[in-house]
């Protein structure tokens, strides 16, 4: 228990964890399993190149998501930029998408990767979800997509953006890379717009080391976005089109596979933790955990909170150095919305006040199976003591001899 600054790591008490809690431990599943796994991939001596593990994965995976296809990547980005560049075809260097500010970097530069200009398009304040009346607003006639993103896993205003875009001609994608596992609704995410993307990051509730997929109902958008990960080698053993190299391993497919089998008692283990975090940081001035609309599903990987620096008397940044010096290894998703980001200031739309706002004040705290309830009571009392001694901490760390001080 922390009871005043000096109890604090960063300035000399003891850390609250030996060993420390993080945002983004791999979600691994059974580990016996994974070797198992492991051992028919390399009796099969079928490394890659759509092996019979990326198959079953990917069967997996659609079932879960609802849909008929899922195809299965490397990673998300190139899941991404795979969409953006069949939205392209046919169409000019710089038409654009649209994309909402608040949201990891890879949704910006697979736009741009590709030759399109990524508009940005301000959030909702409260969700941090792409604003579907700014969008409207931002459609020109050299508009060819939009691509929602369901930030940490909380589904988009998909009905909406589907009524927009149906009516503009426009493609609809959703950046559903922290999302699986939820719902719009009861419809699980992976089968709304035109295709959605899922991430199988180590760090993401379901890990395949590196990996992502292009989930939907569209067969002949599966076909081309299956030559396509594959040098665009269509079904005779002909180069159809323009492809690159996205195939999942074998290897990769075995930890989607075994983490895939976890994925409910994660979940459930999340939903526990979110709740009790609730609870222990309820009342704690100018901390907020972001409430999620509880028509939709939440996998709850990720515990999201804002940090008001007027009301707390620190800066969020300042809550995090405090946090990491505890061994309590809390990220900052996102620290700058996509305007933001040097390679498309220059092109900014002027200031994205909601955006911007919530890049200033939004920290995600460890949860996870490996974040026990007593862990979640320990961090959300140091989250408490710190806030009490707000003014006080800032005080002291801007007191710091001049080499070391920083703009906290
Ligand atoms: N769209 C959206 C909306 C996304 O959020 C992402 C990825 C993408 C697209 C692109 O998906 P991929 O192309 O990656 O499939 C991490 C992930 O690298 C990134 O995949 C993820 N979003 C993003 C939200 O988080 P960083 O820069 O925060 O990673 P890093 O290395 O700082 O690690 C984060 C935390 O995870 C740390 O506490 C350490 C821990 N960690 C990480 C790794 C890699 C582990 O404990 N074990 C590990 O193996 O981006």
């Amino acid at each position: 228990m922390k009871n005043g600054t000096g109890d604090l790591a960063l300035f000399g008490g003891s850390p609250a964890f030996l060993q420390n809690r993080r945002v983004g431990r791999p979600n691994q599943g059974d580990r016996e399993r994974f070797l198992e796994r492991m051992t028919r991939v390399l009796d099969n001596e079928w490394l890659s190149n759509m092996g019979p593990l990326m198959y079953e994965f990917e069967t997996r995976v659609a079932e879960l998501a609802g849909v008929r296809h899922c195809v299965s990547l490397c990673n998300a980005t190139v899941a991404l930029q795979m969409l953006v560049g069949d939205t392209a075809t046919g169409g000019e260097p710089g038409d654009e998408v649209i994309i909402p500010a608040l949201t990891f970097p890879a949704t910006a530069h697979a736009v741009r990767w590709r030759g399109l200009r990524p508009v940005v398009c301000d959030v909702d304040p409260a969700t941090g979800l792409i604003d579907p009346d700014l969008v409207e607003a931002l459609i020109t006639p050299r508009t060819r997509a939009v691509i929602g993103v369901h930030l940490w896993g909380q589904a988009c205003d998909v009905r909406r953006l589907e009524k927009i875009t149906e009516s503009n001609g426009l493609r609809l994608y959703f950046d559903a890379a922290p999302a699986l596992g939820c719902t719009y609704g009861s419809t699980p995410i992976g089968g709304l717009g035109h295709a959605e993307v899922f991430s199988f990051h180590a760090t993401k509730v379901v890990n395949s080391f590196e990996g992502g997929a292009i989930v939907t109902d569209d067969d002949a958008l599966a076909e081309r976005m299956r030559a396509v990960r594959n040098f665009g080698f269509g079904q005779d053993g002909l180069v159809e089109e323009v492809g690159t190299n996205g195939k999942l391993n074998e290897a990769a497919a075995a930890m989607g596979l075994t983490s895939l089998d976890a994925l409910e008692d994660t979940i459930a283990h999340n939903r526990a933790n979110y709740e009790t975090y609730r609870a222990a940081l309820s009342g704690i001035p100018g901390v907020r955990p972001v409430e999620y609309d509880e028509r939709h599903r939440n996998s709850h990987h990720y515990m999201m909170i804002t940090v008001d620096r007027a009301a707390a008397g620190l800066h969020r940044d300042l809550l995090l150095d405090v946090l990491r010096a505890e061994n309590i290894l809390a990220q900052p998703y996102f620290p700058q919305a996509m305007h933001q980001l040097a390679p498309y200031a220059a092109d900014s739309p002027g200031p994205l006040p909601h955006a911007e706002s919530l890049c200033e004040q939004l920290l995600a705290l460890p949860t996870g199976p490996g974040v026990s309830a007593a862990d979640v009571g320990i961090i959300s009392d140091v989250v408490r003591a710190t806030v009490a001694h707000g003014q006080e901490v800032t005080g002291l760390w801007h007191a710091r001899p001049a080499e070391t001080a920083a703009t906290r």
